[in-house]
């Protein structure tokens, strides 16, 4: 066989494993659309990785990678403030440990499912991977609604869930963080549940807690701020930067208050954001101090926004924020909140550069679209790694017990976003694909994960 033919089998063999691999998921897991997105993006990403290092295959890496190692579902009963008795569903999913303690969010909100679940956690693996952190990947929360409920509901709720997780969890096993609708006061919750039920203080057990109580400075922030960090880092493959761009950001959650902040700081304007109800448009450029105060602060809507500032607009449709004409798009609210409608839009009026700050925010269509038409594109594995790569200076810090200051984690923050970026740049390049960050994180992040899965063997 010549060196060509060699070359040929080998790719066709990568491709048919891919293949076998994949229908095999689709036939186990067939009502679990998100995550078979997730896994058909990251499959998509991989051919070239199985022709050229064979072993892989014989490790079974795609079919042990896409199986978590372990599902944890639960009751959560809890009583309302009229003492009537509610039951949620709990979950936690511990997806792999080869690179350390399983790590990733929590999250409360009604559309809470396994898929979603799955999707979340298997992300988590590559996400973490890339940070260059030692964590293992995992996701958890529950279809609870914490919209409406009284601030003491959400105290019992989230403590009886933190009751059950917290048979699963530890600093050196699972360490949970925030993610929708969980931020450092349902934290807190937990934190002070589970120290309860173990009779102790192991401060290492949650992280995105209050900087007060144990928290790490610059978490709150690390996720947004990440991101803007990473698509600064794109742009400067055009020679541009944020200042003088005009840029949307979904959501007016952490996320994208964080990143609104940051790219504000670097010289942007901000035109348009917008919560599960809506969007606003404020040519002036977006307030966030104000958005703080009405999102994080009053708990309110961000239609409220227009009361203050009356010359900006409020539209009731939330995913129409992405027909507001923009330099940059930072989607920062949901999965599959842009679609290849969205995206053609985005191009149409000549977008420049996309920053997933949420997870898989992007349908593949709108990536494919994005791609086809020269668009930087930061993909949310490599673009929202900040948050957790500060959760895991939150964990260093906690183990030697003390604290950076604020200007330390963002300079290690920006450390870790230049790295990530650098590791996407490289691999897509390696495997002939410059200039694409999807398949450059996709593989970046399974090389580390696959080489560890190697060296601990089958099991
Ligand atoms: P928050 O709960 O703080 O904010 C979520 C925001 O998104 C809110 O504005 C919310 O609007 C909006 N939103 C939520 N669901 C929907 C929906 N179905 N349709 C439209 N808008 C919606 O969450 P985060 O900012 O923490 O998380 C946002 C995204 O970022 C998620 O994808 C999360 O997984 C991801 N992420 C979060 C990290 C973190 O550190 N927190 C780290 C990495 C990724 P409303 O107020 O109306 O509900
Ligand atoms: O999606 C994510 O990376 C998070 N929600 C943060 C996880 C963490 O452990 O900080």
């Amino acid at each position: 066989m010549t060196r060509m033919d060699v070359l040929q089998n080998n790719k066709s063999r990568a491709n048919d494993y891919v293949h076998e691999v994949y229908e095999q998921l689709k036939r186990r897991n067939p009502a679990e659309t998100e995550f078979l997105q997730a896994t058909r993006e990251i499959f998509d990403s991989l051919r070239p990785v199985f022709a050229k290092y064979p072993h892989y295959i014989e490790n079974g890496i795609l079919e042990r990678i896409t199986e978590p190692e372990r599902i944890i579902t639960f009751r959560v009963a809890w009583e309302d403030d009229q003492g009537r008795v509610r039951v949620n569903r709990g979950f936690r999913v511990q997806f792999n440990s080869d690179l350390g303690p399983y790590k990733g969010g929590i999250r409360f909100h009604p559309s809470v499912n396994s898929s979603i679940m799955k999707f979340l956690a298997f992300e988590q693996i590559f996400k973490n991977a890339l940070t260059g952190q030692p964590i293992g990947a995992g996701k958890g929360g529950s279809d609870f609604d914490p919209k409406g409920k009284s601030e003491r509901e959400i105290m019992r709720f989230t403590q009886s869930f933190a009751t059950e997780l917290s048979k699963y969890i530890g600093p050196d096993t699972d360490v949970p963080a925030g993610d929708i609708g969980v931020g450092k006061r349902e934290i807190g919750y937990m934190f002070g549940q589970y120290n309860r039920l173990k009779g102790g203080y192991e401060a290492g057990v949650f992280t995105g807690k209050d900087p007060n109580h144990g928290g790490s400075l610059g978490r709150k922030e690390a996720t947004g701020y990440g991101t803007v960090y990473f698509v600064e880092e794109m742009l400067k493959l055009k020679e541009l930067s944020f200042k003088d761009t005009k840029v949307v950001v979904s959501g007016s959650g952490n996320v994208s208050t964080y990143a609104m902040e940051k790219a504000i700081q670097l010289g942007a304007k901000v035109v348009a954001c917008s919560d599960s109800g809506g969007y606003i448009f404020d040519r002036n450029g977006i307030d966030v101090e104000l958005v703080k105060q009405l999102k994080e602060i009053e708990n309110k809507r961000i239609s409220d926004y227009v009361k203050t500032y009356p010359e900006a607009e409020y539209h009731d449709d939330c995913s129409a924020i992405w027909s507001v004409a923009c330099d940059i798009a930072l989607p920062c609210a949901t999965q599959n909140e842009l679609d290849e409608i969205a995206a053609h839009l985005l191009i149409a009026n000549g977008v420049i550069a996309i920053g997933e700050g949420a997870n898989m925010p992007c349908t593949l269509e709108a990536m494919a679209a994005f791609q086809e038409s020269g668009v930087l594109f930061g993909p949310a594995k490599a673009a929202n790694a900040g948050g957790v790569a500060v959760s895991a200076m939150e964990m260093s810090q906690n183990s030697m017990r003390l604290s950076w200051t604020v200007e330390e984690v963002d300079e290690k923050l920006h450390t870790v976003m230049r790295s990530i970026y650098k590791s996407c740049l490289d691999a897509a390049e390696q495997f002939g694909h410059p200039g694409n960050f999807v398949m450059g994180a996709n593989i970046a992040g399974f090389l580390k994960v696959a080489d560890a899965m190697v060296a601990h063997g089958i099991s």
